[in-house]
């Protein structure tokens, strides 16, 4: 049998998933979306994709995209309309999504689940990871997205990281000293598109209908 759309296998609330979704979204693609639980990660998935992470992509000819970032890139090959993959600001953007990969997220991590990692306080690592926050606020001084006038794989790649780390704790998030990226960070949250990537589905089941999405 072959499949007429590719699939993919996502977590509503991954922000590596989540920059898959909008990636797929702002290059205006259908695939056949799988939500699951990552503790009873289906076998079909973990068949195609042994390291066990979400998002997984397969394609109609059955290659196999188990990165986020190839993800986003795989889809904006196919149809950019919007320019997120723009040459000119590319390089800056692609070291900006490692800097959030490489580094942020380690201290994203920590600052979450501090109680976990009993060697620095919640506020230690919510400083460290503000050395990121800060080199964003900077980005954005008169600027409506990270690299310039519009939107780039940068944005994408990497606001789903930064909800997070605003969402440990709103309310300090919000009174530190970075009004661009708040402001960046709410115009996100009320993106349309956001808010389609952020739309709830059941955990699939293989008997399930195919869910496509977006619908
Ligand atoms: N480098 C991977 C990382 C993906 C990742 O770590 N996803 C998490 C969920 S946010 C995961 O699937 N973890 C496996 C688990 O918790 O079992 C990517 O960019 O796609």
């Amino acid at each position: 049998m072959t499949a007429s759309l590719p699939l993919l296998y996502s977590f509503r609330r991954c922000p590596y998933a989540m920059r898959a979704r909008l990636g797929i979204l702002f290059a205006e693609q259908q695939v056949e979306l799988r939500e699951i639980v990552l503790k009873n990660k289906p076998p079909q998935m973990l068949a195609i994709s042994p390291k066990g992470t979400v998002p997984v992509l397969q394609l109609i000819d059955g290659t196999v995209v188990e990165e986020s970032r190839e993800i986003m890139e795989w889809a904006l090959a196919q149809k950019d309309p919007q320019g997120l993959l723009e040459a000119e600001v590319l390089y800056q953007a692609n070291a900006l999504i490692d800097k959030n990969d490489n580094e942020f997220k380690h201290w994203l991590d920590r600052y979450k689940y501090a109680d976990r990692h009993l060697e620095m306080t919640q506020e230690e690592y919510r400083l460290q990871g503000e050395e990121f926050l800060q080199i964003l606020e900077e980005l954005l001084i008169n600027k409506p997205y990270l690299l310039g006038d519009k939107v780039t794989i940068a944005d994408i790649g990497i606001m789903p990281f930064i909800r997070q780390f605003a969402h440990v704790d709103r309310d300090i998030f919000y009174s530190l000293p970075y009004p661009n990226l708040q402001h960046w960070l709410q115009n996100w949250l009320e993106h349309p598109i956001f808010l389609q990537v952020m739309t709830k589905f059941q955990p699939w089941q293989e008997d399930d209908e195919v869910v496509v999405f977006p619908s």
